[in-house]
């Protein structure tokens, strides 16, 4: 299942979910889908390209929909190529019309390797797994088609109205006048009719007051189905379901409301990772983790360092769990940012991320290039550009990069004029800080000392999130002396970052690196202990070490 609730009423939606054929290395194996290829004996840390085949009985006019294919896909039918896509964690559909009904044989070529095709995906502290990993599936749509619709509630003198934007793709030969309409809580609303170009895509937009709306807030995120519906010539010939939540997104005097009420953050990181799934997490794992994240008292998690899953996200809609979502990047120098395509990927990676969850009310913010080179002139060109796309696509919600870069006279050495040069540029400032696990910094006067910094660098009057905080611990470990990566420094650590974040006014929330224990590029971290990140709160298998009952009390307290 791509999403937690039905799509369409009209459309024939066939989930491919089950077993494929896998081919890699001259072995063909069988394989689940979604499914990582390193959980498969044998291809533990295969890295490079495998095919994946099965049957498929359909024809017409189809639309095959992939949520995530890791890192980059080439579709075949019956041989034939159909389409590609770069970027592990954004969704594509590739339509395909006259099919000839039958049956026919669905592949994907499907390559993880690191090399000159991407840019964003490289050796890095996280694992770039290999397989189709996200759910997928196989629609039939008519000639014409709702590509893709975008709702942004907004409250006028006290009255909710909704943005509405709809594209509308066709396979037909010839043009067709259409007169998309939406329902919502038993109203319709039509949009101005007008004309799809044969083989083109139309826009369409219309503002609209909903007089009923329930609004959504944390405590009782009330989610309302849309139903945007394609008539041509009188008939219904597609529908497309989304939820919206009326709520909305405010920065004032240096703090974040949602739904008109201040939140403060108490959050964890969480990258796509089980030991037992990899990055293709079923939704029962993806509702354990947020079980965990609320039995902590946690109520936000940053989807770092990409987008994640559509159906995780449609759980932390329906569960009131604020997300931080951000496009695909961590820690990329100057010249990994001057690779020829890196804009293009980047780009490509925020307007998929937009287009397909500007709809979720969970997410509050959208994020990008994290601890990238933000503290050169380069550099800030880039995020210059992404940002400005980002609210090209979207201005109902604030923008913000988690960065690593003060200046370093907050380590304690001169003013050298370094540090990070983009904070003007987002609406909330963000830094990712170790004080007593990479320095042996006092986290409050560390944090002080950035929060002051960033003030008279480009922050002043924001709001202030750490991004990221915490310590290693390997699960199991103990040691009475709190030896390095046993489970007591750990605690102990976290207990001083904790407490100094939570008692600083200033700050508008905490991040926790991370939620749980994952699994690095072997070719990037050998200096990681078990090739993995260890500073989970729970270990890969969702095992809670002891430092969890010391962010339970905190986040509780
Ligand atoms: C950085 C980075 C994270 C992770 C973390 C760590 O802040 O953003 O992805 O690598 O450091 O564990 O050191």
């Amino acid at each position: 299942m791509m999403r937690s609730f039905i799509t369409s009423t009209i459309r024939k939606q066939t989930d491919l979910s089950g077993m494929w054929l896998m081919t890699a290395n001259g072995k063909t194996v069988s394989a689940y889908v979604p499914s990582c290829r390193e959980m498969l004996t044998g291809f533990e840390n295969y890295r490079g390209v495998s095919v994946y085949e099965r049957e498929i009985s359909a024809g017409g006019n189809l639309l095959f929909r992939f949520g995530g294919v890791s890192h980059s896909a080439e579709v075949s039918i019956d041989g034939t190529p159909i389409g590609s896509h770069n970027g592990a964690y954004t969704g594509f559909d590739l339509p395909l019309q006259d099919v000839e009904s039958g049956t026919h044989r669905l592949s994907v070529m499907v390559d993880n390797s690191f090399g000159e095709n991407s840019a964003l995906s490289v050796p890095n502290d996280y694992m770039t797994y290999g397989g189709i990993t996200r759910a997928c599936q196989l629609e039939q749509v008519s000639e014409l088609y709702i590509k893709s619709v975008g709702y942004i509630p907004k409250k006028v003198c006290g009255k909710w109205e909704i943005s509405a934007r709809a594209v509308v793709r066709s396979l037909s030969k010839s043009a067709e006048l259409v007169s998309p309409r939406c329902e919502i809580c038993g109203m319709e609303y039509a949009f101005e009719p007008a004309e799809v170009a044969a083989m083109g895509e139309a826009e369409f937009s219309a503002r609209f007051s909903v007089g009923n709306a329930k609004e959504y807030t944390l405590s009782s995120p009330v989610l309302t189905p849309v139903r945007c519906v394609l008539s041509v010539g009188g008939s219904d010939i597609d529908d497309l379901i989304e939820r919206v939540g009326f709520r909305e997104i405010e920065i004032k005097g240096g703090k974040i409301y949602f739904g008109g009420e201040e939140i403060q953050l108490k959050g964890f990181n969480r990258h796509e990772e089980h030991g037992l799934f990899g990055c293709a997490l079923p939704p029962a794992a993806m509702a354990q983790d947020i079980a965990l994240i609320r039995d902590m008292g946690g109520n936000a998690v940053r989807t770092c360092h990409y987008p994640n899953d559509s159906y995780f996200l449609d759980l932390c809609d329906e569960n009131g769990l604020l997300v931080w979502e951000e496009s695909h990047a961590r820690g990329l120098s100057e010249k990994q940012m001057r690779h020829p395509l890196f804009m293009k990927q980047s780009l490509d990676c925020i307007d998929e991320m937009i287009e397909r969850d500007i709809n979720h009310p969970c997410i509050f913010v959208w994020g990008l290039l994290n601890e990238c080179a933000s503290d050169t002139d380069y550099g800030r060109e880039c995020y210059e550009k992404l940002i400005g796309r980002i609210r090209e696509l979207d201005s109902s919600r604030p923008v913000t990069f988690a960065t690593c870069r003060p200046g370093s006279e907050v380590y304690g050495g001169e003013n050298k004029g370094d540090g990070d040069k983009c904070l003007d540029l987002c609406d909330i400032v963000s830094f990712n800080i170790y004080p007593g696990w990479y320095h042996d910094s006092p986290p409050d006067e560390f944090l002080a000392a950035v929060r002051k910094w960033a003030g008279k660098n480009g922050g002043e009057g924001k709001p202030f999130i750490v991004s990221e905080i915490g310590a290693g611990a390997i699960y199991g470990f103990r040691s009475r002396i709190k030896d390095k990566w046993s489970e007591e420094r750990q605690a102990e650590i976290l207990e001083s970052q904790l407490s100094a974040v939570l008692a600083d006014s200033a700050v508008s929330g905490v991040f926790i690196w991370q939620f749980c224990d994952g699994r690095v590029s072997s070719e990037c971290f050998y200096g990681r202990p078990r090739t993995m990140n260890n500073k989970g709160i729970v270990d890969e298998y969702r095992r809670p070490k002891m430092a969890y009952d010391v962010v339970k009390h905190l986040f509780l307290k």
